[in-house]
């Protein structure tokens, strides 16, 4: 049976599609000794030639269907930058965003961490989130929805090959800074991450929040720790699946208002495929000559 190429491209697709199609952004490489340290300073981020730069109009809401159409005074975000080192092998995240409503309390930290939070997603919104989606081999694997009928299973995997982190902009009452879509928690040693941020509103005030990060990519991460994980080896020249969403949060402690995402794709949040393709590139020629 002959099937028209069209039809053939489309069964292909999911392997080793990207969104937007076409698009490659750029991953500053950052040398040995010019890491950003994560103080909540945005200095060490100057270093970054403005071509890196991503901003509101790069991210399209997909929840509510705003698309482009943008209320600045409601959710404005102004620039985010992603570095990488080749030695320390992290990817590093700086955005600046203004918000009229930054919700960022909560009076049970702890539910996060709770097998139901894991399992069913509960008590992880109604506070502003950045979620950030890692597939460094490109491989287009899903984040979450391995086995239905052995739970086992699905915990093992779940952000294993692609991962997701739910960073709370700001941290949880100032704390809890992450939650991974998975039971990998052990990640949140600062071997493998890291956070640093400014905000100087209370909870639900407007204002604009500085947040920096670092994550270490892996091709297998498993929740019983490093020993049986394998980190993704970052090389310069290669194309990373990568995206994220920022998460209003204005009107309700459990809910979202509005999902801006970065490859203009809801599923983004949980199938590697609907990732933006990203670039690791080399140092910048005359980086200090600026
Ligand atoms: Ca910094
Ligand atoms: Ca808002
Ligand atoms: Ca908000």
């Amino acid at each position: 049976m002959k099937f028209p190429l069209a039809a053939l491209l489309a069964l292909a697709l999911p392997a080793w599609a990207h969104f937007p199609a076409g698009v490659t952004y750029q991953v500053f490489q950052f040398p040995d000794g010019h890491t950003p340290k994560m103080d909540g300073r945005a200095e060490d981020w100057a270093l970054v030639p403005p071509q890196y730069a991503l901003g509101q109009h790069h991210h399209e809401e997909v929840y509510r269907g705003l698309g482009s159409e943008h209320d600045p005074k409601n959710l404005d975000i102004k620039q985010v930058l992603v570095g990488w080192n080749d030695r320390l092998n992290r990817l590093y995240f700086m955005a600046e965003v203004y918000d009229d409503v930054h919700r960022f309390r909560r009076e049970k930290v702890d539910s996060l961490n709770t097998l139901y939070s894991r399992t069913a997603g509960a008590y992880v919104h109604g506070a502003d989130i950045w979620e950030i989606v890692i597939d460094a081999d490109h491989g287009g694997e899903p984040v979450v929805n391995f086995s239905k009928e052995d739970m086992a299973v699905e915990m093992r995997q779940r952000s294993a090959f692609t991962q997701n982190y739910h960073l709370y902009m700001p941290p949880l009452n100032g704390e809890y800074w992450h939650w991974l879509w998975g039971k990998a928690i052990w990640t949140e040693s600062a071997a493998y991450s890291g956070v640093g941020w400014q905000y100087a509103g209370e909870d639900q005030s407007s204002g604009t929040s500085f947040y920096e990060c670092y994550l270490t990519p892996f091709d297998d991460l498993h929740p019983a720790g490093p020993d049986s994980s394998r980190v993704h080896d970052l090389r310069e020249g290669a194309i990373i699946g990568l995206s994220w969403a920022f998460l209003d949060a204005d009107s309700s402690d459990t809910e979202f208002d509005a999902f801006w995402s970065l490859s203009k794709k809801i599923e983004m949040y949980c199938m590697g495929q609907y990732l933006v393709d990203f670039q690791l590139m080399p140092v910048e020629p005359g980086l200090f000559a600026r």
